[in-house]
């Protein structure tokens, strides 16, 4: 996607991730002047290496800059704004995030916006599969992974599914979706936005410049998205879809016991069982099914396409992500599962657990875990939490000391055969990577590719 908007113009990008270097380059391709910068030295050199010009934009003039484009990890209000954003607003210069640019360079194509606290990847990830599986184009990107600005132009028919931090919201002052997804609000990030409210605030404005045209889909079972709801339902604004996986609703799409049931047209109801679908487990990811099947419905996919789609989805990988199977013992990769909240999810989703655990701690340990000890057949510990880990589950629950997963792997593949019944090694560690990986990726890719030996080995 070329960047046309600010042709023989002057801009700026600070910060040289993924999604500053990505909106960089295009800015450049589109002849647009851009100076870029970044805390670190090794971002500038790798920028100037690939013929971006470096300038120092915290202590050089600003002549003539119209806009500064940040990246979504840099500050912009809280705990203090970055000393460029300061620099940039006394230039007279608008603070802007990849996501304004890309707005305004997308030639077609609808765009989806899908945000909340939790669940926004998967359901990203579903609602782009569901389009693609259905025969429509459709790409996925934004917090997900792939810079909007990295994504290619879609035709008429086509749709950008986005998936959208706050931070990213925070950047995007003209955020218009034609479909907007909001999932839940609970407390996250809130050094980034002060506290509470101001979170709760910049996720609502995922609602925002929505007109009749619009679809607003959003997670009635959460407190403060039931309170949006009644807002979005008093205003003349967009066609709102409710979603619930603890009540039938009869204006929108509810997920009871694994039963998908529609009625978001206000006609007859569909439904679809996704109990059994290994990628959409537990009532977290029935929450994400129901609101990717209200974008696919707006969207105008038929329930036989749905159907089809759901069951075809794979998931996404290291976020429970099935593995296989030899003989009674499944195997789960929740390498994703970096703390206890996100551990919790795995563990209620399913029983007579080989749960393999540890890493390096994060603060409260796996204390709040406590009430999911029960489902828990034996842990098998690996990493510096080992000892504070075995400290909290004494008594309750069975442990070997691993140290390493590789051992855990072997050690909890061996038991859970001799299990007799179904049983599930599931490595979700409630604990970060870098003590012995250098990213939750890596932790889960040894995880996959030890077990994938492990069933060839049997087969
Ligand atoms: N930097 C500074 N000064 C600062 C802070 C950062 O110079 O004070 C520089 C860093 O040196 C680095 C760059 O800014 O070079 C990093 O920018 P970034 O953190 O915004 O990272 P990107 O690589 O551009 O990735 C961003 C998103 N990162 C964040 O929001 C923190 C990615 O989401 C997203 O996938 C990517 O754009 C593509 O759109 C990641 C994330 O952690 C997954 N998101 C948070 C979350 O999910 O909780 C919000």
């Amino acid at each position: 996607m070329e960047s046309h908007a600010f042709e023989n113009r002057d801009i700026a990008v600070f910060g040289l991730g993924k999604s500053g270097l990505a909106t960089a380059r295009r800015l450049q391709e589109g002849h647009a002047h851009v100076r870029v910068w970044d805390d670190s030295e090794s971002r500038r050199s790798e920028a100037k290496g690939m013929g971006l010009e470096v300038a120092d934009l915290l202590n050089d003039n600003w002549p003539a800059t119209e806009a500064l484009v940040l990246s979504p990890g840099v500050p912009l209000t809280h705990p203090q704004p970055h000393p460029v954003v300061m620099r940039a607003k006394s230039a007279g210069a608008r603070v802007i995030g990849d996501v304004e640019i890309f707005l305004t360079e997308k030639a077609a194509g609808r765009v989806i916006g899908i945000t909340g606290t939790n669940g926004k990847s998967t359901t990203t990830a579903l609602t782009a599969h569901l389009l693609r599986f259905a025969g429509r184009e459709a790409v996925e990107g934004g917090n997900i992974g792939t810079p909007v600005m990295d994504l290619p132009q879609v035709g008429g028919d086509g749709a950008y599914v986005l998936e959208l931090s706050s931070y990213q919201i925070d950047l995007t002052p003209s955020w218009r979706g034609d479909v907007a997804v909001l999932l839940n609000i609970t407390p996250d990030h809130l050094d980034r936005h002060g506290d509470m409210a101001g979170y709760a605030a910049v996720k609502r404005r995922i609602f925002q410049n929505q007109g009749a045209a619009d679809v607003a889909v959003i997670n009635r079972d959460d407190p403060l998205c039931r309170e949006i709801y009644c807002e979005l339902r008093r205003a003349n604004g967009p066609r709102v879809i409710p979603i619930s996986t603890s009540e039938l609703l009869i204006d929108g799409i509810s997920v009871i016991d694994g039963l998908l049931r529609d009625q978001s047209n206000g006609d007859q109801p569909w439904t679809v069982d996704i109990s059994s679908i290994a990628s959409l487990k537990g009532r977290h990811n029935w929450q994400n099914a129901a609101a990717a099947v209200a974008v696919a419905r707006s969207m105008g996919l038929t329930p036989d396409e749905i159907r089809a789609g759901l069951k075809a989805f794979g998931g996404l990988a290291h976020r429970m992500e099935p593995v296989g199977c030899r003989g009674n013992v499944s195997f789960v990769n929740d390498s994703k599962a970096t703390n206890a909240e996100a551990a919790e999810k795995a563990l209620t989703s399913f029983e007579n657990i080989y749960w393999i655990v540890g890493g390096r701690e994060k603060a409260g340990g796996i204390e709040a875990l406590r009430p999911h000890f029960g489902r828990i057949t034996h842990a098998f510990l690996i990493g510096e939490a080992e000892e504070s880990f075995a400290a909290t589950l004494e008594g309750e629950v069975a442990c070997t000391r691993s140290h390493i997963l590789q051992d855990a792997i072997t050690g909890a593949a061996k038991m859970a055969e001799t299990d007799g019944t179904e049983a599930v090694v599931l490595l979700s560690p409630a604990a970060a990577s870098f003590d012995q990986f250098t990213s939750f990726e890596t932790r889960g890719d040894a995880f996959r590719e030890a077990v994938t030996r492990i069933i060839a080995e049997g087969s």
